[in-house]
């Protein structure tokens, strides 16, 4: 494997050869895991120009970054003291705390892209400042196709010190364009899990929709466009929602009213059962606008289901 030693002087080459181009050098930095997404943001770094060393718990994973310029370090350790900016892009908070844990956090900017919940994120903040670091939480909206192509529209929120995010908002950018979302540091986490955890309702819905069909003479492929138009269609209805939230007005501007809705459920439940397909996808979302038409009126839109989800 190529094992390039990790460089402690302060001006590596790519960095003196922008100097003597005139160019501003690109900060070099750390990345502490090549797992699909860890080599994909290696790699976007890499071709942005960044001076990049990485290290990779199972070490032969880091050849291809190597290959392609990377500066590969033998322990956690080694490539968190061999730059001042360290990203952390492992499977979980727990592999977090486990790869650094003989590491000297001191006097580093230290950026988590683990996917985690808002409290794991405090927890974490608190943690790399008790260890004398600096931190930034940050959720990645994209799959590792997406990054290092702009067009594909690919970004991660950041949230934690705006001070620290700024001075890397250029680092940060190479792989993908970037959203800071406040000082908290748990709210990058709390975007992130909202916006997936409303993508796993869409595909429950579509999952559904496949298994309806499953039996008929309709194809997954003939229904997919479908599928897929009908849900961008829908998805403004988000806008109206927030507004009623807002407002505490569930009336604001309804053009399906709940009470109409709760009666279409049978439809819902009947087809299941005619295509032999389980209901249990749909049937909490269905038990839910139920109750609320018990307490709310059936003039108002589906927005009273937040309530009953909040505990
Ligand atoms: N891939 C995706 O589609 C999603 C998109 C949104 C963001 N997620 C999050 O990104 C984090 C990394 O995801 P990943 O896709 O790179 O995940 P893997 O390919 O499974 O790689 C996992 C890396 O973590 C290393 N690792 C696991 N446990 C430990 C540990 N205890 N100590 C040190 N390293 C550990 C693993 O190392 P190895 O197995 O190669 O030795 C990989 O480098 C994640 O939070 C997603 O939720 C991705």
């Amino acid at each position: 494997m190529t094992h390039n030693a990790v460089e402690h002087t302060t001006e590596n080459p790519a960095e003196a050869a922008d100097h003597t181009a005139g160019r501003t050098p690109k900060t070099p930095l750390t990345l502490l895991g090549l797992g699909a997404m860890g080599t994909a943001l290696g790699r976007a770094w890499l071709a942005a120009g960044h001076p990049l060393t990485v290290w990779n718990r199972t070490a032969a994973r880091a050849e291809a970054l190597a290959a392609e310029g990377a500066t590969v370090a033998a322990s956690a350790a080694e490539a968190v003291a061999a730059n001042g900016l360290v990203v952390v892009c492992l499977l979980d908070d727990d592999s977090v705390e486990q790869a650094l844990a003989d590491a000297d956090l001191t006097g580093r900017d230290l950026v988590n892209l683990v996917t985690g919940t808002p409290g794991q994120a405090r927890d974490r903040a608190a943690w790399a400042a008790a260890r004398g670091a600096r931190y930034l939480d940050g959720g990645i909206m994209a799959v590792p196709p997406m990054i290092g192509v702009p067009e594909a529209g690919a970004y991660v929120f950041y949230s934690g010190s705006a001070e620290l995010f700024e001075r890397h908002r250029t680092t940060l950018a190479a792989p993908a364009a970037v959203r800071w979302v406040g000082e908290d540091p748990g709210h990058a986490a709390l975007h992130d899990v909202a916006l997936l955890s409303a993508m796993y309702g869409m595909f429950a819905g579509a999952a559904h929709a496949f298994a309806l069909i499953g039996e008929e003479d309709v194809t997954p492929s003939s229904l997919a466009p479908l599928l897929a138009d009908w849900l961008a269609a829908m998805a403004p209805a988000v806008h109206q929602t927030a507004a009623q939230l807002e407002s505490g007005d569930y009336t604001l501007g309804v053009v399906s009213n709940l009470g109409m809705q709760v009666a279409g459920v049978p439809t819902f439940l009947r087809t299941a059962e005619e295509q032999q397909v389980s209901p249990e996808l749909l049937s909490p979302y269905f038990e839910l606008m139920r109750r609320r038409l018990e307490t709310g009126s059936a003039g108002e839109d589906l927005v009273g289901v937040v309530d009953l989800l909040r505990r």
